[in-house]
């Protein structure tokens, strides 16, 4: 070794003995980690696990993850290890459709990752999937080395490899993370999950309860259980955490609880959440919290790809109020969308006969798609019907992206069980006239003209993509 060299290597000795607590710290802890890689918990349930009350570190009020869980964590030397296991899972869609994804620790999505501001992280990431793979931290303030970018800030984690992350949490927000190495395969596998890094301060921002979720999406073919991976938009799957109405959780909420809502958009379009029976304010973006002058009154929210939101408001009004995507293909579960309307065609007789042929074969109902909500249409294995779920007054013909918020008095403080149904004091339902409707002139012009037909003309279906 020459002496030039020699001096550098003092040098970088010097400057390392001399730099402060965290470094020598970091470094010595390195070292011990290399033997000792933390346990990665799995869960194999895609039922919402209590939110996990942190055992140690500083305190904070946890999210409740949606049909998830939030990964614990071990201290070591004032570091938070985490570890996280990517590999094939299977995932419950709802009930009667279990899914053949890639995710992380038994499910996808992932864990919810929960810290503070001020933490220092150890995340170890093992590789089990067929392929290499990397971790982004999506919208985390780190250094360039940690970002995640497979090729770009580091070598791929190869199949079988354990890497480690470390980094300094220096601000609280709502974030994610997602795989940057073949990502459109990755994603649409659903690889992702939601990072929260709490305030430091446990009374900046203090809510009562405070849900999170992702909304993704998959396209699989009736009777499959695998996503077409290669698919950009027409996908017949929208979920809230790999998820779909009735199989997503409610969002039960105290009468009168500070409630915060934040969700991530790993989709390939852009998502209006719209709820019911309230405005709110938006309080954090990706990019952080959003300060009081900045917030203004919405219903609902537009959340583009890759975007993060969160909403709050006090939930003075007890009820069930929908929460939804507001674009209405989203509501709805697998469909073929070369189905034509069949509004005004009485096509029942046929449609069993064909049925018996074709056991996956759909038709619109001749009087709308509400149909849809009462049929009992024999499905393929592994299939869900477009328009499910039950409510105390019939069928809600809602699938996909929708959920409800419960809210309830005398809910005990964290106590997130599904309360049923809302009961509604009497006198407050929407209910039935029963007079003697009166004559109604019609204007000449509006007047149906009799023994003409319309003409029905039904344009080539293939052009819609798009949504
Ligand atoms: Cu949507």
């Amino acid at each position: 070794m020459d002496n030039t060299m020699h001096n550098k290597l003092n040098n970088r000795r010097n400057f390392l003995r001399a730099s402060g607590a965290a470094l020598l710290g970091a470094a010595a802890v390195s070292r011990a980690a290399q033997g000792a890689v933390p346990e990665a918990p799995m869960q194999t349930t895609p039922d919402m696990q209590p939110p996990l009350m942190p055992p140690n570190g500083r305190p904070y009020q946890p999210v409740a993850t949606l049909n998830g869980w939030t990964l614990p964590w071990r201290m070591n030397n004032g570091w938070k290890e985490f570890h996280l296991v990517a590999e094939p899972v299977r995932r419950q869609i709802a009930p009667g459709m279990t899914a053949h994804l890639w995710g992380y620790n038994g499910q996808s999505p992932g864990p919810t990752i929960e810290c503070v501001e001020g933490d220092k992280l150890r995340i170890f990431v093992t590789n089990k999937l067929p392929e290499h793979t990397t971790i982004h931290w999506h919208g985390i303030l780190l250094p360039n080395g940690m970002d995640g970018v497979g090729g770009l800030t580091q070598p791929q984690i190869p199949v079988g490899k354990t890497f480690v992350y470390e980094f300094e949490m220096k601000k609280s927000g709502t974030f994610m993370y997602h795989p940057h190495a073949d990502e459109m395969v990755q994603m649409a596998m659903g690889m992702m999950g939601l990072f929260i890094v709490h305030p430091k301060n446990p009374n900046f921002m203090k809510v009562d309860r405070d849900f999170v979720f992702l909304l993704n999406s998959f396209d699989i073919s009736p009777g499959a259980a695998t996503p077409r991976v290669n698919t950009m938009l027409d996908f017949n799957l929208w979920c809230w955490n790999s998820r779909v109405f009735p199989a997503i959780d409610p969002f039960v909420v105290r009468k009168n609880d500070r409630v915060r809502i934040r969700f991530g958009n790993l989709t390939m379009t852009n998502h209006p959440v719209h709820m019911h029976g309230y405005d709110f304010e938006v309080t954090c973006t990706d990019g952080g919290w959003v300060p009081k002058s900045a917030r203004w009154p919405e219903v609902s929210v537009d959340v583009a790809v890759g975007q993060m939101r969160a909403f709050e408001f006090t939930a003075s009004e007890p009820g069930d109020w929908a929460i939804h995507c507001h674009k209405s293909h989203h509501t709805m579960n697998a469909m073929g969308h070369g189905v034509p309307t069949m509004i005004g065609v009485d096509h029942r007789g046929v449609a069993e006969k064909i049925l018996r042929l074709v056991p996956d074969y759909m038709v619109m109902g001749e009087r709308g798609m509400a149909d849809m909500g009462e049929m009992e249409m024999p499905l393929p294995d592994n299939t869900l019907p477009m328009m499910t779920g039950r409510g105390p007054f019939g069928p809600l013909e809602m699938g996909g992206m929708f959920s409800v918020v419960k809210v309830r008095d005398g809910l005990a403080r964290n106590d997130y069980k599904d309360p049923g149904w809302f009961k509604h004091p009497p006198g407050t339902v929407a209910y039935e006239w029963t007079g003697t409707p009166p004559k109604t002139p019609r204007a000449a012009a509006s007047t149906p003209v009799t023994g003409e037909r319309e003409v029905r003309a039904r344009k080539p279906s293939g052009g819609h993509s798009g949504h």
